[in-house]
């Protein structure tokens, strides 16, 4: 457990960073009200993630799968970034390098003003045509139409990645790129099972990173990481970074 102090030691860990990475996942959004995946009241136990995040789901039953949809966008439009997010977006300013790479596709970050997250699972907003070119945003809560098609009569998708689909090449390079140069890698918010975003905090450490990790209890990276602060990511974050 990290005591106060050790909060000014990691303050002042952070506020030395010249090449700093961090990674969230659906955690940091929890205290905006947006619920995680695997928690208590996770997204996952009302749905299983095999019945709707993959593409052989939406192929089986776009309407189910947009219903969900449907149902997290128009949550999440109702939902506000945290003192996690804003505290991130601070630091950003004050790192010579700094790079966010997100697994969350709620949009809060840019909402709290980081400039250009990595978002490595795609945009709960963004949409794409499953035989056309065409992709953008679809801000619309509830859909009128659901599911929605392109204007060339085609079945819109989500542009997420699902499970069984690969990560945006640019983006996941990216990120891998800025794993292997960080001197400080954060980790706040997620569960360390999805990979491979999983495996961004562990190339880190081998590259000779200082890990932290930010959570409400310990997870399969805890035993990596070189700090392990244990608390709300909107309460801590705050208080590591002034
Ligand atoms: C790919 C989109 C390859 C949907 C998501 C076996 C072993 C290893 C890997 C695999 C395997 N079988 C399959 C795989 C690959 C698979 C995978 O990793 N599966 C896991 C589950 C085992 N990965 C993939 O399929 C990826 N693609 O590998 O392609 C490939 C190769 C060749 C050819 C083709 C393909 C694609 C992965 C992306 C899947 N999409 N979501 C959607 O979002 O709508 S995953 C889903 O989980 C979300 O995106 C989410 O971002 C992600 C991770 O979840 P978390 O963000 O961590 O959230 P979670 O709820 O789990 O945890 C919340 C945490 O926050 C908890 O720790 C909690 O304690 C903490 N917390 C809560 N409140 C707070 C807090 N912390 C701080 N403060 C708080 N207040
Ligand atoms: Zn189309």
């Amino acid at each position: 457990m990290m005591t106060a102090d050790n909060i000014a030691g990691i303050r002042e860990l952070l506020a030395a960073a010249k090449r700093l990475a961090v990674l969230t996942g659906a955690g940091i959004s929890a205290e905006s009200g947006v619920p995680t995946f695997r928690g208590v009241d996770g997204l996952w136990r009302k749905f299983r993630a095999e019945d709707l995040a993959t593409p052989g789901a939406f192929r089986e039953n776009p309407t189910l799968v947009w219903e969900w949809y449907d149902w997290r966008r128009t949550l999440v439009a109702q939902k506000k970034p945290n003192p996690g997010h804003f505290s991130l977006a601070r630091l950003e300013r004050q790192i010579p390098e700094f790079t966010l790479i997100t697994q969350n596709v709620d949009g809060l970050h840019d909402l709290a003003g980081s400039r250009r997250p990595l978002k490595l699972h795609g945009d709960i907003w963004s949409v794409r045509c499953t035989r056309c070119d065409y992709r953008g945003t679809m801000r619309q809560t509830p859909l009128a139409e659901i599911p929605p098609h392109c204007s060339c009569g085609s079945l819109l998708r989500p542009d997420i990645v699902w499970f069984g689909e690969m990560l945006p090449e640019r983006i996941i390079e990216e990120a891998w790129q800025a794993a292997q140069t960080a001197d400080i890698f954060m980790v706040v918010g997620t569960s360390a099972l999805v990979q491979p975003a999983a495996s961004l905090p562990m190339q880190a450490k081998q590259n000779g990173a200082v890990v932290i990790e930010v959570n409400l209890e310990e997870t399969p990276l805890s035993p990596y990481a070189d700090h392990v602060l244990l608390g709300p990511s909107g309460t801590l974050l705050p208080q590591m970074i002034p």
